[in-house]
């Protein structure tokens, strides 16, 4: 792990603070222990060892990109402010850099971060827990910028418009914020991150840092930013990125129209240790760890900790180091006394009262999901229990059928189809967003394909 010397420094200070001088939750994973939830584009997820960090070093903060990664020339790039202004701007990198400079801690986390666990299954990457990390942003705010080119009185929406470029006829990753939310003095256009030019698979040379927002809004290669006056209807507004906004009956398909963009992340905590399942010891003092953050209504004021499957509760030891956006590591420790199975949880609950809730209700592309996690341990007597079998093998039985390569495969491997395990009518959708979207799929292999599909990727029992 690499950290800034003014990183260190800080860590130092807040160990020094803090009662509990090593706030350690274990070993931290390396670059090579990402999840790969796709190979190409690259979406990678981090382990839960990565929530004993404060900071989520680069090495292992996810990434979540749609489209293949663009290389920028800073020769050629300039940031572009068009539309409701009366001064349209182009920017080179160091103009912008010249503008005041802001920088604080926001967690960064992917509106379906968690959707691996709703039921029924919904279509889309399979996050667990680790798509969000906890980054140092620095950049100008966006408020300036918009200052600077004489931001319209009746602009609305301010859209964002990055350098990647969409694969087949997949549309733009394009997103809008609303003119409230851009000219908070929070939200900013970063180009450094954790101390260090914002990485390439982060962004380079700048992105939106939307805190206390899913990143669905935290575009990133920046290129473009345009004032509207009117609500933008690309597919990553209008379509993607919805929430029904009250329940609705699990498994049914909802009309987009009917649905608002994702906004505010939600309270959450994740349990970053124990591991699902260990067999520890009775007697021996057990770290329960991990973090939890806010969106809006941030920043999260205490973390409970219960080991009897939610009926009592224990307030945990909460990190030093804290901030408005950033998450909040906690700790608690626990000597299971019986050899018995204990359900260890934790719950987050902010200033204002807004808990971690035990359930959640479902949504169609998995959403938001903040529920109170829990973890098996397994306490034993005498000698330790030989591990259990660990789940069964996965992929795809039968041969491909024919066009399925050229149809499917050319675009993304088949990582990112077998994680997703849908019915026969929620493939048959997803099939016919992907000719949408290019797919070059003949009418005569289309049901050999759907087959497959169904055949090997149906939801697991
Ligand atoms: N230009 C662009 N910006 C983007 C995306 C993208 O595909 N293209 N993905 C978004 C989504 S859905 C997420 S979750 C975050 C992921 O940020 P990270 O890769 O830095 O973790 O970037 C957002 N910004
Ligand atoms: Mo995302």
């Amino acid at each position: 792990m690499k950290q800034t010397r003014r990183e260190l420094l800080r860590w130092a200070a807040a160990a020094a603070a803090s009662p509990l001088a090593a706030f350690d939750g274990g070993p931290r994973p390396a670059k090579k222990d990402m999840i790969v939830r796709s190979a190409r584009p690259e979406d990678l997820e981090m382990p839960p060892g990565g929530f004993a960090d404060y900071i989520t070093p680069v090495e292992h903060f996810f990434v979540r990109s749609h489209h293949y990664e663009p290389q920028v020339d800073l020769k050629e790039w300039r940031l572009t402010v068009d539309g409701k202004v009366s001064k349209p701007l182009a920017l080179t990198l160091d103009e912008v850099k010249k503008m005041p400079r802001v920088e604080y801690v926001a967690v960064l986390e992917c509106a379906g971060n968690g959707r691996a666990f709703y039921r029924p299954t919904v279509p889309g990457l399979q996050w667990r827990s680790g798509s969000v990390g906890n980054g140092r942003w620095a950049g100008v705010r966006l408020a300036d910028v918009l200052k600077r080119a004489g931001l319209d009185a009746g602009a609305t929406e301010i859209l964002f418009d990055g350098a990647d470029v969409p694969v087949g006829t997949m549309p733009e990753f394009q997103r809008t914020i609303p003119v409230r939310k851009a000219m908070h003095p929070d939200t900013i256009l970063a180009y450094e991150m954790n101390g260090q030019t914002l990485p390439v698979q982060h962004g380079f040379p700048l992105r939106v840092i939307a805190p206390g927002w899913a990143s669905d809004s935290w575009v990133k290669w920046l290129t473009r930013i345009t004032a509207l006056d009117h609500e933008f209807d690309g597919f990553f507004m209008k379509t993607a990125y919805r929430h029904p906004g009250k329940p609705v009956k699990p498994g049914e398909a909802v009309d987009a129209a009917k649905m608002q963009p994702v906004t505010s992340l939600r309270v959450k905590s994740v349990i970053g240790a124990p591991a699902e399942g260990v067999n520890v010891p009775t007697g021996r003092a057990l770290l329960v760890t991990g973090a939890a953050w806010a969106g809006d209504g941030g920043p999260v004021a205490s973390v409970e900790v219960s080991t009897d499957a939610g009926r009592t509760w224990n307030p945990a030891r909460l990190g030093a180091e804290r901030s408005q956006y950033g998450w909040r590591l906690f700790q608690y420790t626990f000597t299971p006394a019986k050899a018995q199975y204990y359900t260890v949880m934790s719950r987050a609950r902010t200033a204002a009262g807004d808990i971690q809730p035990l359930a959640q209700e479902w949504n169609p592309s998995g959403y938001a999901w903040n529920v109170v996690p829990a973890v098996g341990v397994n306490a034993f007597d005498g000698a330790a229990p030989s591990p259990a079998a660990s789940g069964g093998a996965s992929g795809a039985a039968g041969t491909q059928p024919s066009g399925y390569k050229q149809s499917c495969l050319v675009c993304h491997g088949e990582d990112v189809i077998e994680q997703q395990r849908l019915t026969g009518a929620q493939w048959d959708r997803e099939v016919e967003k992907m000719v949408r979207w290019g797919a070059r799929v003949k009418p005569e292999e289309r049901e050999g394909i759907l087959k497959y599909l169904r055949e090997n990727f149906l939801p697991r029992p």
